[in-house]
């Protein structure tokens, strides 16, 4: 008979093999900056701390179910696994809770989905295919049956394992878990699987927040605004649009570093270039949006406070009170209108534009969409322009309009009729059709211009022109440095969020390019001192772009800003002129030294907790904005 002295219990093969993957899709796939060996160790054990701690509750069960547990929980770990990597090769993010309800956007990604998968994504469940085969092989003859103690150092061991990584990780970055912004730091120190359960408390503790919100948190933010961001003061361009009407281009996934640039030695955006001598141009804007995406970046303009930073705000907060720029604009006897050709309910705009005080939104239901004027995702941006004029000129003036492009949508699709510069050539596909989306929008907004001049509408407005947030994420990153021909550096990571700003005031001869550091964040008040609408009653985290004593700093998302001096990001405080590396704050904590960066730091999180409580606790239903209407 044959006699097996030794056999590795199946469970232990499971956890090997799932800790193994698991490191490196973290590894490999998702891109985790490593700054010391500490941090790699840590890296390291957290895979096989977490497979250890779900694989080896299996021992609880009896033999059966041990297989039956095993199989299903490698799967459904892997299947999360596989969305994640699927959602961070488009967002260089991680998933979360409230995104998860956000179905009704998931409808729409059609083309842009197929793009993320890849045919070897298979191996990343080979070892589900090995346990599911061992399994069906063997039986239960690789099961174990272990006594109640044995069963009881199992559990005790995992959760050491366990307390161990955390403890390690708190060392490694002390308040790891306050800091919630980051998504990298939780994955990179906690791994994926822990990070989704935070994610989960954190969830329900936002929704619970509501409840328990009794207006008194107010007194501190709102005495934190009026010191620090609501700076008050007219500029010399207070008025200059009164009465005027405001017409908003939102340029879809826009990035500055195209503006004035060259692709096989042709300008990219040649109007766009042309139209900085026309307008105020912001070089040092930054967008500030985070999974909300270009809703993020709406919500930033209409309200002057920050996005969620998990899920989109328009999603998970827009029965909430605002204090809206249509609003305001609403109560000084404008009318505003979005023009936007997707579903109305993408981003659950249908509902927060309501809530924000719209008056009309011309969605998908108000455009002529064929398939000869459809790509990517949906009509394009020219067939736009032209159908939105009958609509814009029959509106009564002044009238605050809104115009959301969309054919520079990843994955960046063009018709070649459409193209009119080659594509780039790098290991990038989606950098390479960029630049011709790009040129694409660039044509259709000087199309715009010129349709408004023949209205005669082009007189009596302003015309603003904001970038959404980026187009390019972190996963084109040696494409990116090929084309730019610099490292891809975290500080070239940040510079890369600007994104082109422009005030076009038509008939106005005094514009600069302004090399401030701005941010969405700053265009409300901006935008109401043009048109001489007093915001003294507002609250808003933003200040005037045209004030010289401004809020010193541009706050990300994520943590990271930019200051006149230096930008921050990820513990690393880098020189903006220069980039150079300064100090890294991971490196100087506990020793009595402080970062060049440290005093923004404190600041830059307190002010995004406040925005997180105004809109968690939903605060400004306890605020008398003192509007007269
Ligand atoms: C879709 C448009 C683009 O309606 O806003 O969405 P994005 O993915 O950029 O947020
Ligand atoms: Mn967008």
């Amino acid at each position: 008979m044959k006699q097996r002295t030794w056999k590795l219990p199946l469970y232990l093969l499971a956890v090997l093999l799932f800790g193994i993957k698991t490191y490196i899709v973290y590894r490999f796939i998702f891109d985790i900056s490593l700054e010391n060996s500490m941090q790699e160790f840590i890296l390291l054990i957290n895979p096989f701390v977490t497979a250890f701690f779900i694989i080896a509750l299996s021992v609880w069960l009896k033999p059966r179910r041990q297989l039956t547990y095993m199989k299903w929980i490698m799967l459904i770990g892997s299947v999360i696994i596989y969305f994640n990597i699927i959602f961070y090769r488009n967002f260089t993010d991680f998933i979360t809770i409230p995104l998860l309800f956000q179905g009704s956007n998931a409808a729409d990604l059609g083309s842009s989905i197929l793009g993320l998968l890849k045919v070897w994504d298979i191996l990343l469940f080979l070892d589900v295919g090995i346990v599911w085969y061992i399994a069906r092989k063997y039986g239960e003859e690789l099961t174990v049956n272990l006594k109640k103690r044995y069963k009881v150092l199992a559990l005790g061991l995992s959760i050491l394992f366990i307390l161990g990584n955390y403890i390690l990780a708190e060392i490694e970055r002390p308040q790891l878990l306050q800091r919630t912004f980051d998504r990298e730091y939780l994955v990179k120190n906690i791994g994926l699987f822990s990070y989704h359960v935070y994610d989960a408390v954190l969830h329900s503790k936002s929704k619970a927040q509501r409840v328990f919100a009794d207006g008194n948190e107010l007194n501190d933010i709102v005495d934190y605004m009026e010191n620090e961001t609501t700076i008050q003061g007219k500029t010399d361009l207070y008025g200059i649009a009164e009465d005027k009407n405001l017409i908003f281009v939102s340029l879809e996934s826009v990035q500055s570093f195209v503006i004035n640039n060259t692709v096989n030695g042709e300008e990219v955006t040649p109007f766009l270039n042309d139209l900085i001598d026309d307008s105020y141009y912001f070089e040092n804007f930054y967008h500030q949006t985070a999974q909300g995406k270009t809703s993020d970046s709406e919500f930033l303009v209409e309200n002057s406070l920050y996005p969620s930073p998990r899920g989109a705000v328009y999603f998970t907060h827009a029965q909430n009170d605002y204090h809206s720029l249509p609003e305001m604009l609403n109560n000084n006897d404008y009318m505003s209108t979005v023009f936007h050709a997707n579903n109305e309910s993408f981003w659950n705009r249908d509902v927060m534009y309501e809530n924000l005080g719209y008056d009309t939104f011309h969605d998908v239901k108000s455009y002529n969409v064929t398939d000869e004027n459809t790509v990517g995702w949906g009509l394009k941006d020219k067939a736009f322009f032209e159908q939105s004029m009958p609509y814009l000129e029959s509106q009564q003036q002044p009238f605050y309009s809104k115009f959301i492009t969309l054919t520079n949508h990843y994955p960046f699709d063009l018709d070649q009729e459409d193209a009119t510069i080659e594509k780039y050539d790098s290991n990038s596909r989606t950098l390479n059709q960029y630049f011709q989306t790009v040129r694409y929008t660039d044509e259709a907004i000087k199309e715009f211009f010129n349709k408004l001049k023949e209205s005669g509408l082009y007189k009596d407005s302003i015309i603003v022109l904001m970038g959404d947030h980026y187009g390019i994420s972190d996963f084109h990153k040696k494409a990116m440095s090929q084309y730019l021909d610099k490292e891809y550096t975290d500080y070239q990571h940040v510079q890369l969020q600007r994104v082109p700003f422009y005030i076009h005031i038509p008939g106005h001869d005094d514009n600069q390019v302004i090399s401030k550091i701005t941010g969405q964040i700053d265009v409300k008040p901006t935008l109401l001192d043009l048109l001489g609408i007093d915001d003294s009653n507002d609250l808003s985290f933003g200040t005037n772009m045209f004030l010289d004593e401004r809020k010193p700093y541009i706050a990300l998302r994520d943590g990271s800003f930019i200051t006149d001096e230096y930008v921050y990001t990820k513990d690393q405080c880098f020189n903006r002129q220069t980039g150079e590396l300064i100090d890294s704050t991971n490196n100087l904590s506990g020793k009595g030294e402080d970062s060049a960066c440290q005093p923004y730091v404190e600041q830059v999180e307190k002010e995004l907790s406040y925005s997180d409580e105004i809109i968690f606790g939903d605060l400004f239903r306890f605020h008398d904005f003192k509007d007269e209407s």
